[in-house]
Protein backbone atom coordinates (compact mmCIF):
# COMPACT_ATOMS: atom_id res chain seq x y z
CA UNK A 1 0.00 0.00 0.00
CA UNK A 2 1.29 3.68 -0.77
CA UNK A 3 2.01 5.49 1.99
CA UNK A 4 0.46 8.81 2.29
CA UNK A 5 1.57 12.02 3.43
CA UNK A 6 -0.30 14.86 5.14
CA UNK A 7 0.75 18.66 3.96
CA UNK A 8 -0.52 22.09 5.06
CA UNK A 9 0.05 23.99 1.52
CA UNK A 10 -0.50 27.91 1.20
CA UNK A 11 -3.61 27.99 -0.74
CA UNK A 12 -4.16 31.82 -1.17
CA UNK A 13 -1.26 34.24 -0.30
CA UNK A 14 -2.09 36.16 2.69
CA UNK A 15 -2.49 39.71 2.30
CA UNK A 16 -2.07 42.06 5.60
CA UNK A 17 -1.83 39.04 8.68
CA UNK A 18 -2.08 35.53 7.37
CA UNK A 19 -5.76 33.96 8.20
CA UNK A 20 -6.83 30.31 8.40
CA UNK A 21 -8.65 30.24 5.22
CA UNK A 22 -5.18 31.02 3.50
CA UNK A 23 -3.61 27.47 4.39
CA UNK A 24 -5.14 24.04 3.75
CA UNK A 25 -4.19 20.34 4.32
CA UNK A 26 -4.12 18.08 1.59
CA UNK A 27 -3.06 14.25 1.45
CA UNK A 28 -0.66 12.84 -1.25
CA UNK A 29 1.23 9.50 -1.75
CA UNK A 30 4.56 9.89 -1.16
CA UNK A 31 7.31 9.15 -4.25
CA UNK A 32 9.60 7.14 -4.38
CA UNK A 33 12.78 8.53 -3.32
CA UNK A 34 15.57 8.35 -5.71
CA UNK A 35 19.34 7.86 -6.14
CA UNK A 36 21.27 10.06 -3.00
CA UNK A 37 18.11 11.18 -1.47
CA UNK A 38 16.69 10.48 1.90
CA UNK A 39 12.74 10.05 3.35
CA UNK A 40 12.41 11.79 6.57
CA UNK A 41 9.83 10.96 9.16
CA UNK A 42 9.24 15.04 10.60
CA UNK A 43 9.16 15.04 14.25
CA UNK A 44 9.36 18.94 14.79
CA UNK A 45 8.50 22.07 12.79
CA UNK A 46 10.14 25.34 13.61
CA UNK A 47 7.82 28.20 13.01
CA UNK A 48 9.55 31.28 12.23
CA UNK A 49 8.85 35.31 11.63
CA UNK A 50 10.82 34.67 7.97
CA UNK A 51 7.98 32.45 6.42
CA UNK A 52 5.76 35.26 6.72
CA UNK A 53 8.58 36.48 3.66
CA UNK A 54 8.20 33.85 2.12
CA UNK A 55 4.15 33.78 2.02
CA UNK A 56 4.48 36.95 -0.18
CA UNK A 57 5.95 37.77 -3.19
CA UNK A 58 8.16 40.68 -2.95
CA UNK A 59 11.98 40.14 -3.93
CA UNK A 60 13.25 38.49 -1.15
CA UNK A 61 17.37 36.03 -0.73
CA UNK A 62 14.20 32.79 -0.81
CA UNK A 63 12.00 31.88 -3.49
CA UNK A 64 8.60 32.78 -2.46
CA UNK A 65 6.33 30.62 -2.29
CA UNK A 66 3.17 29.96 -4.78
CA UNK A 67 -0.20 29.41 -4.27
CA UNK A 68 -0.16 25.27 -3.72
CA UNK A 69 2.89 24.70 -2.48
CA UNK A 70 3.58 23.31 0.79
CA UNK A 71 4.97 25.48 3.17
CA UNK A 72 8.79 25.61 3.26
CA UNK A 73 10.17 25.64 6.89
CA UNK A 74 12.98 23.97 9.05
CA UNK A 75 12.16 20.52 10.93
CA UNK A 76 13.76 18.40 12.33
CA UNK A 77 13.12 14.39 11.45
CA UNK A 78 14.27 11.16 11.69
CA UNK A 79 15.75 9.16 8.67
CA UNK A 80 13.44 6.07 7.77
CA UNK A 81 14.79 5.29 4.27
CA UNK A 82 17.57 6.07 2.92
CA UNK A 83 19.38 6.12 -0.91
CA UNK A 84 22.44 8.04 0.42
CA UNK A 85 25.86 6.37 1.59
CA UNK A 86 26.09 9.78 3.91
CA UNK A 87 22.75 8.92 6.29
CA UNK A 88 21.80 5.38 8.01
CA UNK A 89 18.34 4.59 8.76
CA UNK A 90 17.25 6.19 12.49
CA UNK A 91 19.64 9.36 11.81
CA UNK A 92 18.26 12.48 13.17
CA UNK A 93 18.77 15.62 10.67
CA UNK A 94 17.84 18.76 10.59
CA UNK A 95 16.30 20.51 7.63
CA UNK A 96 16.07 24.50 6.68
CA UNK A 97 13.45 23.56 3.47
CA UNK A 98 11.90 20.23 4.86
CA UNK A 99 8.40 22.41 5.05
CA UNK A 100 4.62 21.79 6.73
CA UNK A 101 4.33 17.83 6.45
CA UNK A 102 4.82 14.28 7.90
CA UNK A 103 7.19 13.30 5.21
CA UNK A 104 10.02 14.83 3.24
CA UNK A 105 12.15 13.82 0.69
CA UNK A 106 15.58 15.08 0.80
CA UNK A 107 18.85 15.84 -0.75
CA UNK A 108 21.50 15.28 1.73
CA UNK A 109 22.93 18.47 0.59
CA UNK A 110 19.65 20.33 2.33
CA UNK A 111 20.11 18.99 5.71
CA UNK A 112 22.47 17.97 8.32
CA UNK A 113 22.77 15.38 11.35
CA UNK A 114 22.41 16.32 14.71
CA UNK A 115 23.50 14.90 17.94
CA UNK A 116 20.97 13.11 19.98
CA UNK A 117 22.74 12.87 23.16
CA UNK A 118 24.27 17.00 22.76
CA UNK A 119 20.55 18.17 23.94
CA UNK A 120 17.07 17.31 22.77
CA UNK A 121 16.84 16.96 19.09
CA UNK A 122 14.25 20.49 18.97
CA UNK A 123 16.93 22.48 20.14
CA UNK A 124 18.45 22.11 16.04
CA UNK A 125 15.92 24.51 15.33
CA UNK A 126 16.18 26.69 18.13
CA UNK A 127 18.80 27.76 20.57
CA UNK A 128 21.05 25.19 18.87
CA UNK A 129 19.96 26.00 15.40
CA UNK A 130 19.22 29.11 13.27
CA UNK A 131 17.70 31.32 15.97
CA UNK A 132 20.42 30.25 18.31
CA UNK A 133 22.90 31.58 15.14
CA UNK A 134 20.85 35.10 15.06
CA UNK A 135 21.26 36.01 18.65
CA UNK A 136 24.95 35.07 18.84
CA UNK A 137 26.94 35.99 15.96
CA UNK A 138 23.73 39.45 15.34
CA UNK A 139 24.72 40.39 19.35
CA UNK A 140 28.36 39.50 19.19
CA UNK A 141 29.65 40.41 15.77
CA UNK A 142 26.63 43.13 14.66
CA UNK A 143 26.23 44.61 18.10
CA UNK A 144 29.69 44.08 19.43
CA UNK A 145 28.96 44.77 23.05
CA UNK A 146 31.53 45.61 25.96
CA UNK A 147 31.20 44.59 28.95
CA UNK A 148 29.13 47.45 31.54
CA UNK A 149 27.24 48.61 27.71
CA UNK A 150 23.76 48.68 28.41
CA UNK A 151 21.69 46.52 25.58
CA UNK A 152 18.26 46.79 24.51
CA UNK A 153 16.70 43.98 22.85
CA UNK A 154 13.36 44.24 21.29
CA UNK A 155 10.77 40.83 21.03
CA UNK A 156 13.00 39.79 23.94
CA UNK A 157 10.90 36.94 25.40
CA UNK A 158 11.20 34.87 22.09
CA UNK A 159 13.36 32.36 20.07
CA UNK A 160 15.89 35.21 19.41
CA UNK A 161 15.73 37.97 22.51
CA UNK A 162 15.84 35.74 25.48
CA UNK A 163 19.52 34.29 23.71
CA UNK A 164 20.26 37.61 23.37
CA UNK A 165 19.78 39.02 26.31
CA UNK A 166 20.99 36.09 27.62
CA UNK A 167 24.42 36.26 26.05
CA UNK A 168 24.68 39.90 26.59
CA UNK A 169 24.44 39.20 30.86
CA UNK A 170 27.27 36.72 29.86
CA UNK A 171 29.41 39.50 28.55
CA UNK A 172 29.13 41.91 31.65
CA UNK A 173 26.50 43.87 30.09
CA UNK A 174 23.37 45.41 31.38
CA UNK A 175 20.28 44.44 29.72
CA UNK A 176 16.78 45.69 29.26
CA UNK A 177 14.47 43.61 26.88
CA UNK A 178 11.26 44.76 25.70
CA UNK A 179 8.35 42.27 25.45
CA UNK A 180 4.45 42.39 25.28
CA UNK A 181 3.03 41.56 28.14
CA UNK A 182 3.20 41.47 32.72
CA UNK A 183 4.23 37.40 32.40
CA UNK A 184 6.93 37.66 29.42
CA UNK A 185 8.28 40.69 31.16
CA UNK A 186 8.29 38.82 35.05
CA UNK A 187 9.78 35.93 32.85
CA UNK A 188 12.86 38.13 31.73
CA UNK A 189 13.89 39.42 34.93
CA UNK A 190 12.81 36.44 37.50
CA UNK A 191 14.02 33.47 35.49
CA UNK A 192 16.45 34.88 32.84
CA UNK A 193 17.96 37.66 35.37
CA UNK A 194 17.38 40.84 32.92
CA UNK A 195 17.83 43.89 34.68
CA UNK A 196 14.98 45.57 33.72
CA UNK A 197 12.29 44.81 31.63
CA UNK A 198 9.32 47.10 29.48
CA UNK A 199 5.65 45.87 29.09
CA UNK A 200 5.54 48.17 25.81
CA UNK A 201 1.97 47.11 25.83
CA UNK A 202 1.18 48.45 29.26
CA UNK A 203 4.12 51.13 29.86
CA UNK A 204 5.59 54.26 28.38
CA UNK A 205 8.67 53.02 26.79
CA UNK A 206 10.19 56.48 26.45
CA UNK A 207 9.54 56.89 30.62
CA UNK A 208 10.54 53.33 30.98
CA UNK A 209 13.98 53.43 28.91
CA UNK A 210 14.91 56.94 30.50
CA UNK A 211 14.76 55.39 34.04
CA UNK A 212 16.64 51.85 32.79
CA UNK A 213 19.26 53.36 30.55
CA UNK A 214 20.21 56.93 32.35
CA UNK A 215 23.37 56.86 30.58
CA UNK A 216 21.78 55.82 26.99
CA UNK A 217 21.77 52.53 25.15
CA UNK A 218 25.12 51.32 23.53
CA UNK A 219 23.61 48.11 21.66
CA UNK A 220 20.33 47.47 20.26
CA UNK A 221 19.43 44.29 19.04
CA UNK A 222 16.16 45.18 17.10
CA UNK A 223 13.78 42.17 16.42
CA UNK A 224 10.89 44.29 15.65
CA UNK A 225 11.25 47.93 13.97
CA UNK A 226 8.35 50.26 14.33
CA UNK A 227 7.40 52.39 17.36
CA UNK A 228 9.42 51.11 19.74
CA UNK A 229 12.37 51.15 17.94
CA UNK A 230 11.99 55.07 17.11
CA UNK A 231 11.45 55.17 21.33
CA UNK A 232 15.21 53.16 21.49
CA UNK A 233 16.64 55.43 18.59
CA UNK A 234 15.84 58.43 20.47
CA UNK A 235 17.53 57.57 23.74
CA UNK A 236 21.24 56.07 21.62
CA UNK A 237 24.30 56.70 23.90
CA UNK A 238 27.81 58.02 21.60
CA UNK A 239 28.75 55.52 19.19
CA UNK A 240 25.72 52.99 19.90
CA UNK A 241 25.47 50.14 17.26
CA UNK A 242 22.07 49.16 16.25
CA UNK A 243 22.31 45.47 15.16
CA UNK A 244 18.78 45.41 12.56
CA UNK A 245 17.64 42.17 12.78
CA UNK A 246 14.03 41.98 12.09
CA UNK A 247 11.03 43.95 11.68
CA UNK A 248 8.19 42.12 12.43
CA UNK A 249 5.68 44.98 13.42
CA UNK A 250 6.21 45.34 9.53
CA UNK A 251 5.98 42.01 8.00
CA UNK A 252 2.17 42.21 8.01
CA UNK A 253 2.02 45.59 7.03
CA UNK A 254 -0.16 46.09 3.55
CA UNK A 255 0.68 50.15 3.13
CA UNK A 256 4.28 51.54 4.62
CA UNK A 257 4.18 52.92 8.31
CA UNK A 258 5.45 56.48 8.74
CA UNK A 259 7.98 56.76 11.32
CA UNK A 260 10.65 58.19 12.80
CA UNK A 261 13.75 60.42 11.32
CA UNK A 262 16.43 59.11 12.61
CA UNK A 263 19.53 60.13 11.22
CA UNK A 264 20.05 62.88 13.37
CA UNK A 265 20.13 60.35 16.27
CA UNK A 266 22.63 58.47 14.19
CA UNK A 267 24.39 61.60 13.40
CA UNK A 268 24.95 63.30 16.69
CA UNK A 269 25.48 59.77 18.85
CA UNK A 270 28.49 59.06 15.51
CA UNK A 271 26.11 55.71 16.20
CA UNK A 272 26.34 52.75 14.04
CA UNK A 273 23.10 50.63 12.22
CA UNK A 274 23.50 47.43 10.70
CA UNK A 275 21.63 44.93 9.14
CA UNK A 276 22.21 41.23 9.00
CA UNK A 277 21.59 37.67 8.14
CA UNK A 278 21.91 35.05 10.00
CA UNK A 279 23.72 33.56 6.76
CA UNK A 280 26.13 35.41 6.79
CA UNK A 281 27.90 33.78 9.25
CA UNK A 282 27.24 30.54 7.80
CA UNK A 283 31.42 29.41 8.15
CA UNK A 284 32.01 30.53 11.84
CA UNK A 285 28.23 28.09 12.80
CA UNK A 286 30.39 25.41 14.61
CA UNK A 287 32.16 28.09 16.90
CA UNK A 288 28.64 29.45 17.65
CA UNK A 289 27.20 26.29 18.21
CA UNK A 290 30.41 24.68 20.47
CA UNK A 291 30.08 27.78 22.90
CA UNK A 292 26.33 28.02 22.78
CA UNK A 293 25.89 24.11 23.75
CA UNK A 294 28.31 24.84 26.49
CA UNK A 295 26.75 27.53 27.97
CA UNK A 296 23.28 25.25 27.82
CA UNK A 297 25.40 22.29 30.10
CA UNK A 298 27.09 25.27 32.46
CA UNK A 299 23.42 26.33 33.30
CA UNK A 300 24.17 29.64 31.82
CA UNK A 301 22.13 29.63 28.95
CA UNK A 302 18.30 28.67 29.54
CA UNK A 303 15.67 28.57 26.66
CA UNK A 304 12.38 28.49 26.67
CA UNK A 305 10.43 26.77 24.63
CA UNK A 306 6.03 27.22 23.06
CA UNK A 307 5.19 23.97 22.04
CA UNK A 308 1.63 23.20 20.35
CA UNK A 309 0.90 19.77 19.01
CA UNK A 310 0.03 18.55 15.87
CA UNK A 311 0.63 19.10 12.45
CA UNK A 312 -3.03 20.72 11.53
CA UNK A 313 -2.73 23.54 14.47
CA UNK A 314 0.97 24.88 12.65
CA UNK A 315 -1.57 27.81 10.34
CA UNK A 316 -3.41 29.08 13.58
CA UNK A 317 0.48 28.86 15.89
CA UNK A 318 1.80 30.79 12.84
CA UNK A 319 -1.10 33.38 12.87
CA UNK A 320 -0.03 33.22 16.58
CA UNK A 321 3.41 34.09 15.99
CA UNK A 322 3.03 37.41 14.50
CA UNK A 323 0.38 38.71 17.23
CA UNK A 324 2.65 37.76 20.08
CA UNK A 325 0.85 35.14 21.08
CA UNK A 326 3.93 32.48 21.84
CA UNK A 327 6.11 32.61 24.87
CA UNK A 328 9.30 31.91 23.19
CA UNK A 329 10.68 29.64 20.47
CA UNK A 330 7.47 28.21 18.86
CA UNK A 331 7.56 24.64 17.51
CA UNK A 332 5.21 22.12 16.43
CA UNK A 333 5.56 18.50 17.45
CA UNK A 334 4.49 16.88 14.93
CA UNK A 335 5.03 13.05 15.64
CA UNK A 336 7.28 11.35 18.44
P1 LIG B 1 9.81 35.35 18.42
O1 LIG B 1 10.41 36.56 19.05
O2 LIG B 1 9.88 34.06 19.13
O3 LIG B 1 8.28 35.63 18.07
C1 LIG B 1 7.88 36.82 17.52
C2 LIG B 1 7.54 37.87 18.61
O4 LIG B 1 7.51 39.15 18.02
C3 LIG B 1 6.15 37.71 19.20
O5 LIG B 1 6.10 36.74 20.21
C4 LIG B 1 5.89 39.10 19.74
O6 LIG B 1 6.41 39.23 21.05
C5 LIG B 1 6.73 39.99 18.83
N1 LIG B 1 5.85 40.81 17.97
C6 LIG B 1 4.93 40.39 17.09
N2 LIG B 1 4.32 41.44 16.51
C7 LIG B 1 4.85 42.54 17.07
C8 LIG B 1 4.63 43.94 16.91
N3 LIG B 1 3.72 44.41 16.04
N4 LIG B 1 5.36 44.80 17.63
C9 LIG B 1 6.28 44.33 18.51
N5 LIG B 1 6.54 43.02 18.72
C10 LIG B 1 5.82 42.15 18.00
O7 LIG B 1 10.44 35.20 16.96
P2 LIG B 1 11.98 34.98 16.60
O8 LIG B 1 12.08 33.75 15.80
O9 LIG B 1 12.79 35.12 17.82
O10 LIG B 1 12.27 36.22 15.65
C11 LIG B 1 12.42 37.52 16.20
C12 LIG B 1 12.83 38.50 15.11
O11 LIG B 1 14.10 38.12 14.60
C13 LIG B 1 11.89 38.54 13.91
O12 LIG B 1 11.79 39.87 13.46
C14 LIG B 1 12.62 37.71 12.88
O13 LIG B 1 12.27 38.04 11.58
C15 LIG B 1 14.06 38.05 13.20
N6 LIG B 1 15.05 37.06 12.76
C16 LIG B 1 16.02 37.50 11.91
C17 LIG B 1 17.02 36.67 11.49
C18 LIG B 1 18.10 37.21 10.60
O14 LIG B 1 18.84 36.44 10.03
N7 LIG B 1 18.23 38.52 10.50
C19 LIG B 1 17.02 35.32 11.90
C20 LIG B 1 16.02 34.90 12.78
C21 LIG B 1 15.03 35.79 13.21
P3 LIG B 1 5.76 40.27 22.10
O15 LIG B 1 4.63 39.55 22.76
O16 LIG B 1 6.86 40.57 23.01
O17 LIG B 1 5.27 41.43 21.31
C1 LIG C 1 14.13 36.84 9.09
C2 LIG C 1 13.62 37.96 8.47
C3 LIG C 1 14.01 38.26 7.19
C4 LIG C 1 15.03 36.02 8.43
C5 LIG C 1 15.41 36.32 7.16
C6 LIG C 1 14.90 37.44 6.52
C7 LIG C 1 16.29 34.00 8.60
C8 LIG C 1 15.29 37.74 5.15
C9 LIG C 1 14.53 38.48 4.31
C10 LIG C 1 14.89 38.74 2.91
O1 LIG C 1 15.94 38.33 2.45
O2 LIG C 1 14.09 39.38 2.25
O3 LIG C 1 13.71 36.51 10.32
O4 LIG C 1 15.44 34.92 9.15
Amino acid sequence: MTQMNKQIIMKTRPVGMPILDNFEIKESPIPEIRHGEVLIKILWLSLDPYMRGRMSSAKSYAASLNEGDVIVGGAVGRVIETKSPDYDKDDIVEGFTLGWQEYAIANPSSIRKVDPSLAPIQTAVGVLGMPGMTAFFGLLHVGKPIPGDTVVVSAASGAVGQLVGQIAKIGGCKVVGIAGGKEKCTFLTDTLNFDAAIDYKNENIDEKLREYCPEGINVYFDNVGGKITDAVINQLANYARVAVCGVISQYNLTEPEPGLRTHRSMLTNQATTEGFLVFQFAQKYHIGMKRMARWIQEGKIKYKEDVVMGLENAPSAFIGLMNGKNFGKLLIKVAE
